[in-house]
């Protein structure tokens, strides 16, 4: 069987959420020693919607130092920032050249964006040929992602089977690897849980930060939206609020979405909430720990710089390949 390679990315578009980490470097963390893993900060698709350059320039630090917090070992996988490798821009536009501009105008994450801008950047709308770029440059197999990437991830397969065909068998084919909703792949907002839990989105009482401190934790939980009722069970559907505090206590605990049925069934919301906050706390705690130790010690530049080179290596290699089956002239330069 061939080898198990596996690429993901998050934006460093604000402070990692509960969401980020239960739908997706938590998993991470598991995949890192089952195949050879790259974890990138996708800092240029962040540049998709306005940023405040110097907020950029801490937030990317910040996710790469969360990365390594939450458990990715930078002797086991390959973490970087995208615009440390060129090839990610490179091959981006080589993909957009064999695109449709129908293909991307249908995204979902694209309409939805778009509607809260004022003016829509093309950027914007290239953002899953870049996707694709990340995902194909290193014949990725799997891609662990939460469930609102899951059309990112169709015309990514779809790009890498219309150039195969086009140019012949160059790249693979990449599965996406999306937990069930009951396992985090869906983490919805506290304050609508209708929405997906969100890092940019305008209210903080919406979202858990992996950084936010334990009262502040306290208060997010004791607001979160549930219902009326006083019944603990899961439903997604009519107890949208209720079944993700259930997902998340389940997570943060080990405890099954039956036994929490069963604990606090009939007992009103109260106390199911106020144990909800303690057990992300908890799960919180040594990451947090860690992140500090990380700030403290300066060591990420280093990580950084190491995984850029492995990533480098890899990159070039393939999107050398890429400009050759399209046509591209190979620069010979004799020099002397
Ligand atoms: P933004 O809110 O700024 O659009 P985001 O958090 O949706 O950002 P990323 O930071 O790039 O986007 O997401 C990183 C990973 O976290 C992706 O795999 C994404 O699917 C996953 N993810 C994001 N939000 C959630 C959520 N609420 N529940 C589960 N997984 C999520
Ligand atoms: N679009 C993704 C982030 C992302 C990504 C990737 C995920 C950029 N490149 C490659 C997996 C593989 C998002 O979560 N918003």
């Amino acid at each position: 069987m061939s080898e198990k390679i596996v690429f993901s990315g998050v934006q460093p578009s604000g402070a990692l959420t509960l969401g980020n980490y239960l739908g997706a470097i938590r998993n991470f963390v598991t995949l890192q020693y089952e195949a050879r893993c790259y974890f990138c900060v996708v800092d240029l698709h962040a540049l998709t919607v306005p940023q405040e350059p110097e907020r950029l320039r801490a937030q990317t630090l910040e996710v790469a130092r969360l990365f390594i917090a939450c458990g990715l070992d930078p002797a086991v996988s390959t973490i970087f920032v995208q615009s440390h490798v060129a090839a990610h821009t490179q091959l981006s536009w080589l993909l957009e050249c064999i695109t449709y501009v129908g293909e991307l105008r249908r995204m979902t994450q694209f309409k939805e964006k778009a509607r809260k801008q004022e003016v829509v950047s093309t950027g914007l709308m290239t953002y899953p040929d870049l996707m694709a770029a990340d995902i194909l440059l290193y014949d990725t197999t799997h891609v662990p992602v939460g469930e609102d990437q899951k059309q990112h991830l169709e015309l990514t397969r779809n790009l890498a089977e219309r150039f195969n065909n086009r140019f012949g068998p160059i790249f693979v084919v990449p599965e996406p690897y999306i937990a069930p909703r009951q396992s985090g792949s869906r983490i919805m907002s506290l304050t609508d849980p209708t929405k997906k839990m969100s890092k940019s989105d305008e209210n903080p009482n919406s979202y858990i930060l992996l950084t936010d401190p334990p009262d502040v934790i306290r208060k997010k939980f004791a607001r979160a939206v549930t219902d009326n009722g006083r019944e603990v069970r899961y439903d997604e559907k009519n107890k949208p609020g209720v079944s993700n505090l259930m997902v998340i206590l389940s997570l943060c605990s080990g405890r099954s979405l039956e036994e929490i049925a069963r604990t606090y069934n009939s007992s009103g919301y109260a106390q199911f909430k106020k144990d909800t906050a303690e057990a992300v706390i908890a799960t919180l705690e040594p990451i947090q720990r860690r992140y500090q130790e990380l700030v403290e010690s300066g060591a990420i530049d280093q990580v950084l710089c190491v995984g850029a080179a492995r990533a480098r290596q890899v990159a070039s290699a393939k999107l050398a390949v890429v400009q050759d089956r399209m046509g591209l002239v190979r620069a010979q330069c004799n020099e002397g």
